[in-house]
């Protein structure tokens, strides 16, 4: 397919400033973004964001799960969009780029579109998924995933968070965003999703674009180990049952688990606490997570099975307790073939090297393939840094994948 639209072109700067305006919002003092899922700051991301899809002309809908979708109509109002978005949430000490770049990219298709006054055949839908990064419900995606029907509505809006304080469905309501439209269960054409790789290898390699041809499986667990408070200077070591040595030695060997497995897993614990977290007290109680993503589904079961084993013998070896709770699994997904062509065909049009590439991360779009065509598109990063304040891009790199999003989205959306 030679490029569809030789006129239409993304604006880099428009991007980049639209970018740069969203990176304010919970900016932190390390150059980075602080913008968990249902905060006040998100809300703030999510009014901004609103704002800006009302400007573009965009029909604006909110979801039972908060989902924020901007739709541009097109010559055949009734047929499936073709859709694209990402996420506005970020981690704790998060990067400018993970996750806005897709949504913010899917808003500068629209905007370009409107300047040349094109419209598509079938309509074009842009997304904010709530809290795909899952730092304070459960382990993320979980909007995406009612909207894929992987999970049941139900189920998401009853999250707790991990302190136990709140409900997902309460703290969208306290923002305002606990939307009516029905949160998926209709048809859509395709799915595509930029984002930064968030690894080295586009960078390293000198390739602008990744055609992603699938996603890794993962699963997280929530591990609680019980032993007994004891006074840090009268209990004995050897009547000790000190969760916080059962913790630390269950920790140690799921790090050495991954190392002992080829082609090697990846292995993080991510949070640990600790009660009653006293310097003086010999810790009664330690609840830490792990998160295990391998791309074979069977090699990821066996190491999860290790994984369970070997905390279940440190724990027996140290006389404390140990409970294991899964928190969340996905199987390894492949990527729609056409849709991943489609990319390929689009960088090509647009005379932009590009890879098939795999990725480590798990991504909406990985929910989206269970039920819709779907296909994402990589750019690079800067040292493949992510999930970490000094996370950066090229406004090259991320104007290029924008480009390609456009071609990809008209090429399957077709013109009216
Ligand atoms: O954890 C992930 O892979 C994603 O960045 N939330
Ligand atoms: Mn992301
Ligand atoms: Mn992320």
């Amino acid at each position: 397919m030679a490029m569809s639209l030789p006129t239409v072109r993304i604006d880099e700067d428009r991007l980049w400033q639209s970018l740069m305006t969203m990176a304010e919002i919970g900016a932190t003092p390390g150059g980075g973004v602080c913008r968990i899922a249902l905060t006040d700051v998100d809300r703030e991301a999510r009014d901004l964001f609103s704002t800006w899809c009302r400007d573009a002309g965009l029909d604006l809908r909110i979801d039972r799960m908060g989902n924020i979708i901007g739709r541009r109509t097109g010559g055949d109002p009734d047929a499936p969009a073709v859709v694209t978005g990402s996420h506005l949430d970020t981690q704790p000490l998060g990067g400018r780029f993970d996750g806005v770049y897709g949504v913010l990219a899917g808003l500068e298709v629209m905007r370009a579109l409107n300047d040349a006054g094109i419209e598509t055949q079938a309509p074009l839908e842009v997304i904010d998924w709530t809290d795909e990064e899952g730092v304070r419900f459960a382990a993320g995606v979980v909007a995406s995933g009612v909207y894929a029907g992987r999970f049941d509505l139900e189920y998401g809006l009853n999250l707790p968070d991990r302190a136990g304080e709140t409900t997902f469905a309460r703290e969208l309501a306290r923002i305002g965003y606990d939307g009516e439209a029905p949160c998926g269960g209709y048809p859509v054409d395709a799915f595509f999703e930029a984002h930064i790789e968030q690894g080295p290898i586009l960078e390293q390699e000198g390739v602008p674009i990744g055609a992603v041809m699938g996603a890794q499986g993962q699963r997280c667990y929530a591990v609680t180990v019980t032993g007994e408070e004891g006074h840090a200077g009268t209990l004995p070591m050897a009547l000790r049952r000190d969760a916080m040595v059962g913790a630390s030695r269950m920790i140690d060997g799921l790090y050495r688990l991954a190392f002992d497995v080829t082609p090697p897993p990846v292995i993080t614990t991510g949070y640990v606490s600790v009660r009653p977290n006293s310097r003086n007290t010999v810790p009664g109680q330690v609840v830490f997570s792990i998160d295990i993503r391998h791309p074979d589904n069977a090699v990821l079961a066996d190491v999860c099975a290790r994984a369970e084993a070997l905390c279940r013998a440190a724990a027996a070896e140290l006389g404390v307790d140990v409970a294991i709770e899964e928190s969340s699994r996905r199987d390894s997904i492949a990527f729609d073939a056409d849709c991943v062509d489609v990319v390929r065909t689009a960088a090509d049009g647009l005379g932009l090297a590009c890879r098939d590439i795999y990725s480590g991360a798990g991504h909406d779009a990985c929910n989206l393939a269970r039920t819709v065509p779907t296909g994402m598109i990589f750019v690079p990063c800067k040292g493949g840094i992510s999930h970490n304040e000094r996370e950066d891009a090229l406004p090259a790199d991320l104007a290029a994948g924008c480009q390609v999003l456009l071609e990809a989205m008209v090429a399957r959306a077709g013109l009216a």
